[in-house]
């Protein structure tokens, strides 16, 4: 195997947990428009663009609105998300992420994001994670969403690092279809019932290490 000189990470359910807040917003979208958003249908959600989470969502209810209005209603759902966003602080950060970071800061792995949200920096800030990330990829830069490749191509670029030295770090069967598709070693964080296609599946960081990183990619 070779040897891992960058780690990219996914924002939303691998460093915070904002989807909590993402299903609020929808939801409040989808009353004000006369029907309901279940959890189950929000999990749908997960690492997909904010535009085309709307098109799934008015699909959902059988609504169908003009661009203006789409335009019009994702700023508000926005608005909402980002109030409820700014109820955090750094110790909402998911239980070991800090750690593992330092570890890998440590080892002189290469950090960067890969993002479909186009609020990733406001949200880092906002949980003092900003200044570990070489570099951000997010939603205001791709112009493909997950599951293309895109933004870890971008990330492991920006880094100077070959796909084939790059591990994603993904909560979402999207991501981690996007980082199979761009040659990369997908650590899945969840449940390998769902996460199928990544090479192995964790909780969380709670009780992972870099050495089992390295244990299970290094041998
Ligand atoms: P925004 P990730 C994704 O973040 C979320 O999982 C997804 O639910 C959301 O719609 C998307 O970001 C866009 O977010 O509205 O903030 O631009 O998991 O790719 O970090
Ligand atoms: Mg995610």
């Amino acid at each position: 195997m070779p040897a891992i000189k960058a780690c990219l990470f996914d924002l939303d359910g691998v460093i915070v947990d904002t989807a909590r807040f993402h299903y609020i917003a929808w939801r409040q979208l989808a009353n004000d428009l006369g029907f309901d958003l279940s959890e189950e249908e929000n999990e749908k959600l997960k690492g997909i663009s904010r535009m085309e989470s709307l098109e799934i969502i008015l699909a959902i209810g059988g609504v169908e609105l003009s661009e203006e209005e789409k335009s019009e209603r994702a700023a508000v759902k926005n608005t909402r998300y980002l109030e409820l966003c700014m109820q955090m602080t750094p110790d909402d950060t998911l239980p070991g992420v800090r750690r593992f970071l330092d570890e890998l800061k440590s080892a002189s792995i290469k950090i960067g994001l890969g993002s479909a949200s186009k609020n990733a920096k406001v949200i880092l800030d906002r949980i003092d994670m900003l200044s570990y990330f070489e570099t951000i990829v997010d939603g205001n830069r791709v112009t493909k969403g997950k599951p293309d490749p895109q933004v870890f191509l971008m990330g492991a670029a920006d880094l100077q690092t070959l796909p084939e030295n790059s591990v994603v770090f993904e909560d979402a069967v999207a991501g981690v279809q996007s980082a199979k598709a761009a040659g990369m070693l997908a650590v899945g964080i969840g449940e390998k019932s769902v996460l199928t296609e990544a090479d192995i599946v964790v909780p969380g960081f709670r009780d992972f290490q870099l050495a089992d990183l390295l244990e299970a990619f290094e041998k």
